[in-house]
């Protein structure tokens, strides 16, 4: 096992790390921006290095800064977290060319990933059923259009660099076609500098329901299941929840399997979480692959019984996976809410003093924070501040047990989204399990 990991990123995120470490007896070293100097991640980490200005861009996206700090504390490896740099090529070749080992993927897989056309390509080679389409990206929009009039519309242009939401068009004929190829397009090349497009056939109303993976980069392999994060908007998720309620006991071995073999053909290392769009025949189609540990593992953790992040430091360090398929096992129902400090109307970002904070305990309930009574959110950063997470028997009791944690959270001096939440837990259709992609815009938009 490693002797020492730097923790490059801050919030719960980092407490997260520092606390899989500590559990097995790892040294850790916290980086921090000049306004984070308050910040619990610096209390906890054994060792703290200031990396630079607020800006993220100076400060926790600066690799030479970071690398530094690696160097002067003599570090083993280095945990990305979510965001920042968690999912930079370049960032993972230069921890190993400087001897640090980098905790996730091999640059390799980020790259591969990264470019979703490419993803699309590899997954389909290994099994993975993708939505209908075109092989990798289209060369103009003449062809394009072909490959629409084939298919049937509407469909969906899609950005090879995007993702996450960003240069996605929908055309529902051939009218509305060039325009919207256009759009996607140009909106690609100011957000990417890359114009490479591809087509798909639009899929309606759709669940999002994405599949955590582990690999150990020899071509073993093990799935956790599924987390349904349909709840969301603008492609920010706010709750989610393990299992799915929209897939049957086949469906979701079906989706681990091939999942699971994916990981393996690509010899893939570390955590992955393989994205899938379920429509309501409960066919699922590839969408993306994201390569970092997510926001959302606590549910999986819950369900499953197993600590990813000790895993994560474990696989990383050449342990291997040290489970089998066999002995990971669905056990109750979980769900998380992610508390943003947030209008729960506008959710425009509300940073601001806390002035009071006490969170709910209990059976059952997690609180993944870095928050603390007096704690200064800052508008620099991303706005959650919280993730509640709680565990039942089955879904009825995890609703159960949400509603009354959301009641104990006390959060003031700033606007939070436990309001939102708790609206959310008390509607009929999520209670049935009745939601979409469009669950948010259809009952609170
Ligand atoms: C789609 C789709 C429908 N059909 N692709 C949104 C984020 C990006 N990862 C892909 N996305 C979508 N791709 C086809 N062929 C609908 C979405 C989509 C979506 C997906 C997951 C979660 C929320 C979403 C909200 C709107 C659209």
């Amino acid at each position: 096992m490693f002797k020492k990991v730097l923790i490059a990123n801050r919030g719960e995120i980092a407490l997260r790390i520092i606390r899989a470490c500590h559990e097995l007896g790892v040294k850790t070293v916290g980086v921090y921006s000049d306004v984070d100097r308050e910040s619990l991640h610096v209390a906890m980490a054994d060792e703290a290095v200031c990396i630079g200005p607020a800006a993220s861009k100076d400060s926790y996206l600066n690799v030479k800064a970071i690398i530094s700090a690696a160097e002067i504390a003599d570090v083993d490896a280095i945990h990305p977290g979510y965001g920042f740099l968690a999912e930079n090529a370049e960032f993972a070749a230069i921890c190993e060319d400087c001897g640090f080992t980098f905790i996730g993927p091999s640059a390799e897989h980020i790259n591969m990933m990264g470019n979703k056309s490419s993803a699309k390509e590899a997954m389909k080679k290994f099994g993975v059923p993708v939505v209908p389409g075109s092989v990798g990206a289209v060369k103009d929009s003449k062809d394009a259009l072909k490959i629409a009039k084939e298919m049937g519309f509407p469909v969906m242009i899609k950005a090879s660099a995007g993702g996450g939401g960003k240069g996605m068009r929908v055309a529902h004929n051939e009218m509305s076609f060039l325009n919207a190829y256009e759009m996607a397009k140009s909106e690609a090349v100011n957000a990417f500098g890359s114009e490479e497009i591809y087509i798909e056939k639009f899929i309606e109303d759709p669940r999002h329901v994405e599949v955590q993976v582990f690999g150990d980069g020899e071509g073993a392999g093990l799935h956790f299941y599924e987390r349904e994060c349909s709840i969301q908007r603008r492609h920010q998720k706010l709750l989610e929840e393990a299992p799915s309620t929209a897939i049957s006991a086949k469906t979701r071995k079906k989706m681990g399997e091939v999942s699971v073999d994916a990981v393996k053909s690509l010899k893939y290392k570390n955590a992955g979480t393989i994205e899938y769009l379920v429509d309501k025949d409960e066919n699922f189609y590839f969408m993306e692959m994201n390569t970092r540990i997510q926001v959302e593992h606590p549910v999986t953790e819950m369900i499953t019984n197993t600590d990813l992040l000790q895993l994560q430091l474990r696989v990383a360090a050449g342990e291997g996976l040290g489970m089998k398929q066999e002995d990971i096992k669905i056990h109750g129902h979980a769900i998380e809410c992610r508390v943003n400090a947030e209008d729960a109307n506008t959710f425009m970002p509300c940073p601001g003093r806390i002035t009071g904070y006490v969170t709910p305990g209990g059976f059952g309930t997690r609180v993944d924070s870095a928050c603390y009574d007096g704690y200064y959110v800052l508008p620099y950063y991303d706005s959650m501040i919280a993730k509640l997470i709680v565990y039942g028997k089955n879904r009825e009791m995890a609703i159960a047990r949400m509603k009354r944690a959301l009641e104990e959270f006390v959060v003031d001096g700033i606007k939070t989204t436990i309001t939102m939440h708790k609206r959310i837990l008390e509607h009929h259709a999520f209670v049935e399990g009745d939601i979409s992609t469009e669950f948010i815009e259809r009952h609170f938009g």
